[in-house]
């Protein structure tokens, strides 16, 4: 038998890689061509083939390490006739050496062991039942320098995830055990070189432990371990093992340089993706596979309905099963609208404030003007006398036709009055925009909203006509209800939501007298505008609305 050292090899181009995958335990059988190892540049990830058929015996590097061409990455054992069968000039991936002789006479382990007295078996602890249990990650690797308590492996049995901690410092010579194997109390875990010399067992008890020896190793039994995670009855397995890589990993994603560069050019979220790689590591095809699902979705803004920022995504659920339903398509502006709202809501700080103006005589004003309106071919709402009062409120409080810099280390000041407005479509919800409305009066107002709201409900609308807002007004006025909160329309910073009007009683300091009464919301962004900011606006505007006589000052 001879022990070929595999190196890496010509990489194409790239200087160095990193190791990405060690999939081998030691005693593993390869055949030519088996994936020994994977390495990743940050162009592609390759996979380093067994040159020969053998036994895979040790990783030279650990996962994560940077590697160049003709670097030492892994040892296999294999016939002396397999490696004339495979030279290194038919196999650039790996590089044949005959073994030193000591290395061909023993097992590994002991070949690479002077120090047999420091020998010892690392075995599972008492677990608290007779059932064997899955190993669901090996934590070390071959090579490995491991201090006392240091997490070996994790078992996992229906009940509870446990650590297998290490008993002593040293280096770890050999892993006996695999991920999915099963394990038991006083089963073998693997073997250390122990470094702490007090911590030595007996010289006779310290020789190498091959499998077949039948002189019992040394046994160093851990203390019984701690549950670290009772699993939820019902809790999938797979929920959980992502989490107990991540930990192990020290990371939040588990990838590869690659696969994060793929990700940023296609603006994926990896917390998002599910990884199908050893130990949940995503790879390119996860994140090919997400985009697809979200293209497929539909999600216009390529982002989950729901979830991200560690916020917990709400669960699918089968209503199939409680009744008839049915599938409907959202419109483009529905998902839009959809990405939109989900943005601003979580972006932005919002406060409401609530105001109830008396527009009694406004309302009739606006009625007297009803003939004058018909000759003109204008109706004019009391959306009209809302979005001119708005710009001078706007004007009084400029504040409010602000929005914060991206940076979030200045805000832009706008020193124009231009207003959206929210219009219902059957498409979705859309806002164009009316311009310069401090330049405009009530009739050219009007006739603006009834241009601007049939472009909007016949998709006439040009992207032009939707931008360049300061400020949004959404009026359900005409549908009903008492109030309601609208949410910023980002990047502005103020947005005004109206119901409809009733008469109410107001106490006018000597009695109640009838008055119609307009509720108002005022949604705002608390991170540009203050309580106080927004009591003044509010106030300036309930009076403008209340005496519109104001308006003409
Ligand atoms: N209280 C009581 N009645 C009101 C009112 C109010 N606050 N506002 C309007 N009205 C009445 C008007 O007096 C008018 O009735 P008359 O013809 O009898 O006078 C009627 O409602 C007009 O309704 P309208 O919808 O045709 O016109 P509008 O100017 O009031 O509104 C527009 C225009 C585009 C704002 C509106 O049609 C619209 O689409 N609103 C929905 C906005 C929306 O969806 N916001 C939510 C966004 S967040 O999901």
């Amino acid at each position: 038998m001879t022990i070929q050292t595999v190196v890496v090899p010509d990489l194409g181009g790239a200087e160095t890689v990193e190791v990405i995958e060690l999939g081998l335990a030691p005693g593993d059988n390869v055949e030519v061509e088996d994936s020994l190892l994977v390495l990743e540049s940050d162009k592609a990830t390759m996979d380093i083939p067994s040159p020969a058929t053998g036994v895979f015996t040790k990783y030279l590097v650990e996962e994560g390490a940077t590697v160049s061409v003709g670097d030492p990455i892994a040892e296999i054992e294999v016939a002396d006739e397999a490696v004339t069968e495979a030279p290194a000039e038919e196999a650039p991936a790996a590089v044949a050496e005959e073994a030193p002789a000591a290395e061909q006479a023993a097992p590994e382990v002991a070949a690479s062991a002077p120090a047999a007295a420091s020998e010892l078996m690392v075995q599972v602890p008492d677990i608290g039942n007779d059932d064997k249990v899955d190993v669901i990650e090996i934590c070390v690797a071959v090579g490995d320098e491991v201090s006392e308590g240091d997490t070996l492996v994790i078992l996992e049995s229906d009940k509870a995830t446990m650590d297998i901690p290490s008993t002593h410092s040293g280096k770890v010579l050999k892993i006996v055990v695999a991920e999915g194997d099963k394990l038991g109390t006083g089963d073998d875990v693997a073997l250390f070189e122990v470094t702490s010399g007090e911590e030595q067992p007996a010289p006779e008890a310290s020789a190498p432990a091959p499998e077949s020896s039948a002189e019992p190793a040394p046994q160093a039994v851990a203390p019984a371990p701690a549950p670290v995670a009772e699993a939820a009855p019902v809790a999938p397995a797979a929920a959980e093992k992502p989490a107990a890589t991540e930990s192990s990993a020290g990371a939040d994603v588990y990838a590869g340089p690659a696969v994060r560069l793929l990700a940023r050019e296609l603006g994926v979220d990896l917390t998002q993706v599910s990884g199908t790689g050893p130990k949940g590591r995503i790879q390119k095809d996860d994140v090919s596979n997400f985009v697809k699902k979200v293209m497929k979705n539909k999600d216009s803004a390529a982002a989950p309905v729901s979830g991200g920022a560690g916020i917990p995504p709400i669960p699918a659920v089968d209503f199939s099963q409680f009744g008839e339903v049915e599938e409907v398509k959202l419109s483009k502006i529905q998902k839009l609208t959809a990405a939109n709202m989900q943005r601003n809501w979580l972006n932005i700080p919002h406060v409401t404030q609530f105001d109830d103006a008396d527009i009694t005589e406004q309302e009739d004003f606006r009625k007297g003007l009803k003939a004058e309106g018909e000759k003109r071919g204008v109706r004019v709402t009391p959306v009209a006398f809302l979005i001119k009062a708005l710009a001078a409120t706007l004007q009084a409080n400029p504040i409010f036709a602000r929005s914060m810099g991206a940076d979030g280390q200045h805000v832009v000041q706008k020193h124009y009055i231009n207003i959206g407005m929210a219009v219902d479509t059957p498409r979705g919800l859309v806002v164009p925009v009316i311009k310069d409305v401090d330049q405009k009066g009530i009739w050219e107002i009007s006739a603006d909203i009834m241009d601007l709201a049939a472009k909007a409900r016949d998709g006439k609308l040009t992207p032009a006509e939707m931008s360049g807002g300061c400020f949004t007004l959404s009026s359900l006025g005409a549908i009903g209800g008492n109030g309601f909160t609208p949410i910023v329309n980002a990047p502005e910073v103020g947005i005004l939501g109206v119901s409809k009007s009733q008469i109410k009683p107001v106490w006018n300091g000597s009695e109640f007298v009838p008055r119609l009464m307009l509720p108002m919301a005022l949604s705002y962004d608390h991170r540009v505008i203050n309580g106080g900011d927004a009591g003044r606006f509010m106030t300036h505007l309930v009076k403008l609305l209340s005496d519109i006589r104001h308006l003409a000052l």
